[in-house]
């Protein structure tokens, strides 16, 4: 059972069609009221806040999101308490692990319909967020900050750094970030963790090695100089819109990150000097901050940040743009930076105020404040939106990756329960993620949408919330077999119609490249080249939005199943972009039989994807059916080689940013799920080496029904990992639901 520490208590979580928000000691459910304690937090409540989220991240650095699950189980008594007619032995073992596994996890979904989960784990997020609040003058209330400082500490690497994320090895970025973060929050420059700290900097070079992320940020706090920091070029923004670098052509996310860096930059936004940063300084840079070669510190760089090598031709343009800084004409800087804010203000109005991400929220408020003053009704609600970000868990507050992970959840955790016929004894849960997934499929396109480059997205649902509203492909698949799942399960009464169904599929056909696969949010916009001029040296992949295996796969799947419920619909267009989908995903294959994950951890994930896709096309006449066979007994080959003794399997983060299978020490049961997921849908023969993977999960099934957290899941631009706290159970229940659905045909 739940240790279930009393501080915990004064944490709640309250959701309204999706949006999330953590209050402490809420007088009521009203979201809009959530703040009215938090300031008057007691001596008394911090210390047990102090005490209750310690957390050992020795152990396991992922934390299990143990304070909202312990809060949802006790506000949700009902125990399902039906039972399936008797049945043979071992099927009866399964459908008992089903239902307490669903009964346990139907427990968390929210009334509104969807499963909330902890989206941590990168650590540079939250600094974002604090120096957008210390520069704007608007703090935290005590009680999140207190929490936050708890969460800092928390993920303190034992040689005094902190990493990229939670997982990851300590890194300039991290360190330097987290230490500023940590004085913000009002920790006194003598802390003994603030001392070591100091001495991980110096002896790992010092703060000038920061890469350039980390060189924006501190500027903007002027504990760096802006001539250290390349030029963002922020011309770049008037350029013609055919040229293919042209800014809309960036995947989004560099875009919207890019474009509100810009503007600070453009101003070189600084705070004032003051005793606090003055102070900074000393303890970071010692007396040398006044001495420093800025301009010879723009391509520093730590070797523990390095990632992505800057190209020579970035190089190259970097001179060019840096010079051009010292005679720049200031009407074309003007006519620049008054575009870049009209499309600052088309964000937050598309979003409200929720912007795409977490990093291009916490700038775009540092502009916002900047252009218009803190008491400016733009800036309060970009304030407002900053809780939407925030997630308590037994780690204390952190800053999720996303304003929430709330729609893609809920379509997997849909089609995982029903996966046989038995999620049908759980007809409330569904009819009430169903509401979630009516309500999240984006009804409108806005005003601005072509004049900002947004591909259209009336049909397409979101990888959040509607009010995010960003649509993305492989969500609105996901969205779309969601819904198929549901309908064919007879268990609501379908209200998403036709129309809707055909907007989906549409969306889906426009967002197919001319590769045959499937990117993110948009289509592929620009030349591969374009990455050379990638400025991270963290990411890798930014600059475009590329094709990936998992996007197609579940573009793929979507497709193959709307021909089957609607096979009348655009029958050959169909047909040719699955067979085009197809293609890339075989192409994608490696000789190993694997696939590279890009969206999770990681050759378990794309593998399942592609064998899904690929098996269910079997039989329908797309190639030489053998070509399909080919490739997933492959695939299977691949997977019995990385079966550890236990029956399970297991991969690390470092599978991602090494781009080779990094075998856990122990089985991981999501990646197990993948893998047995996998060798059924391809038809594998070997039923021992499927019973042993779903005997791990089985072992691994606490007895309340859940499943511990294990290692981080998540991951972006193969070097940021990212949790999934809905993945522990979600897959196991999909995975036992689909052995349960084989053994009671036999
Ligand atoms: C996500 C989360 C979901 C993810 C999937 C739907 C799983 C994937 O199949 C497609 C890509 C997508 C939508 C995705 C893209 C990158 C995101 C938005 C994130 C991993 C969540 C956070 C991340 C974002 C880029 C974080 C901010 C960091 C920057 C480098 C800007």
């Amino acid at each position: 059972m739940l240790n279930v520490k009393p501080g915990w208590k004064n944490w709640q979580l309250l959701t309204e069609k999706g949006r999330h928000i953590w209050a402490f000691k809420p007088s009521s459910n009203n979201i809009n009221h959530h703040l009215q304690n938090a300031e008057a937090i007691s001596d008394q409540e911090i210390a047990q806040l102090q005490e209750d989220f310690l957390f050992d991240k020795s152990n396991n650095p992922n934390s299990g999101d143990k304070v909202f699950r312990a809060s949802a189980i006790a506000a949700n008594f009902d125990e399902f308490t039906g039972r399936l007619p008797r049945l043979p032995f071992k099927a009866q073992k399964i459908a008992d692990s089903l239902i307490k596994g669903i009964n346990y996890y139907a427990r968390l979904q929210s009334d509104d319909g969807h499963w909330p989960g902890d989206y941590g784990g990168p650590l540079f997020l939250l600094p974002g967020l604090l120096v957008a609040s210390y520069i704007s003058g608007t703090p935290f209330p005590k009680a999140h900050q207190e929490m936050m400082k708890l969460y800092l500490f928390n993920h303190q690497n034992k040689d005094a750094g902190w990493g990229m994320h939670i997982e990851g090895e300590s890194t300039m970025f991290g360190t330097v970030m987290q230490y500023v973060s940590l004085r913000i929050l009002g920790v006194d420059k003598n802390h003994e963790a603030l001392l070591k700290a100091r001495d991980w900097i110096q002896n790992n070079g010092g703060v000038t090695g920061i890469p350039s992320w980390g060189k924006f940020y501190l500027s903007t706090l002027n504990l760096y100089d802006w001539q250290g920091f390349n030029s963002l070029f922020p011309e770049m923004w008037l350029f013609p819109k055919w040229l293919p670098f042209h800014p809309s052509r960036y995947w989004c996310h560099s875009r919207m990150v890019y474009l509100p860096m810009a503007y600070c930059y453009a101003q070189r936004i600084k705070v004032p000097e003051n005793e606090f940063i003055l102070s900074l300084r000393d303890e970071l840079y010692g007396d040398t901050f006044a001495t420093i070669d800025w301009p010879k510190q723009r391509n520093a760089l730590c070797p523990n940040d390095n990632y992505t090598k800057l190209s020579p031709v970035l190089k190259w343009m970097n001179l060019f743009t840096n010079s051009y800084e010292k005679v720049s004409c200031s009407w074309l800087r003007k006519k620049a930076l008054a575009y870049i804010l009209r499309y600052l203000n088309a964000e937050d109005a598309q979003t409200d105020y929720i912007d795409i991400g977490p990093v291009n929220k916490a700038i775009n408020s540092i502009c916002i404040w900047h252009a218009y003053g803190s008491e400016s009704e733009p800036f309060k609600k970009h304030v407002a939106r900053w809780y939407d970000y925030l997630w308590v868990a037994e780690d204390g507050m952190k800053m999720n990756g996303y304003n929430g992970s709330q729609l893609w959840d809920t379509a997997f955790a849909t089609r995982a329960i029903l996966e046989s016929d038995l999620g049908k004894l759980f007809p409330e849960t569904i009819q009430k993620s169903y509401r979630f997934i009516d309500l999240s499929q984006i009804k409108a396109e806005h005003s601005t949408h072509a004049e900002f480059f947004r591909h259209p997205m009336i049909g397409c649902w979101p990888f959040s919330t509607t009010e995010n509203g960003w649509p993305v492909a492989d969500c609105t698949a996901e969205g779309l077999s969601a819904t198929l799942a549901t309908h064919a399960s007879g268990l609501v009464n379908p209200v998403i119609d036709e129309q809707r169904i055909e907007q989906a599929v549409d969306s889906i056909l426009s967002y197919q490249n001319k590769d045959g696969g499937w990117a993110t949010y948009e289509l592929t916009r620009a030349p591969k080249w374009l990455e050379k001029l990638n400025p991270s040296e963290v990411f890798a992949d930014i600059m475009i939005d590329y094709s990936w295996t998992e996007c197609t796969a579940a573009c793929v799947i979507a497709l193959l199943e709307i021909q089957e419920a609607y096979p009348d619909y655009k029958t050959n267009l169909i047909h040719q972009a699955i067979k085009a989908g197809l293609q890339f995903i075989l192409k994608q294959q490696k000789a190993d039989g694997s696939w590279y994950g890009a969206w999770a951890v990681c050759f378990t994930y794309a593998t399942w994807f592609a064998v899904e896709a690929i098996s269910k096309a079997k039989g329908k006449g797309y190639f030489n059916e053998s070509i399909l066979i080919d490739s997933t007994n492959k695939a299977c080959v691949f997977l019995i080689g990385k079966q550890k003794a236990d029956g399970g399997w297991g991969e690390t983060f470092e599978s991602c940013s090494k781009l080779v299978y990094s075998e856990a020490e122990t089985s991981q049961v999501v990646n197990t799920a993948w893998a047995v997921l996998t060798l059924m849908v391809a038809d594998f023969k070997d039923n021992n080496v499927i019973d042993a993977g779903v005997n791990l999960l089985l072992s691994r099934q606490t007895d309340t029904g859940d499943w511990l957290q294990e290692k981080i899941s998540g991951v972006f631009n193969y070097n940021c990992m990212i949790t999934y706290a809905n993945y522990r159970n979600i897959f196991p229940i999909w995975a036992l639901n689909r052995y349960y659905n084989q053994i009671i045909q036999e």
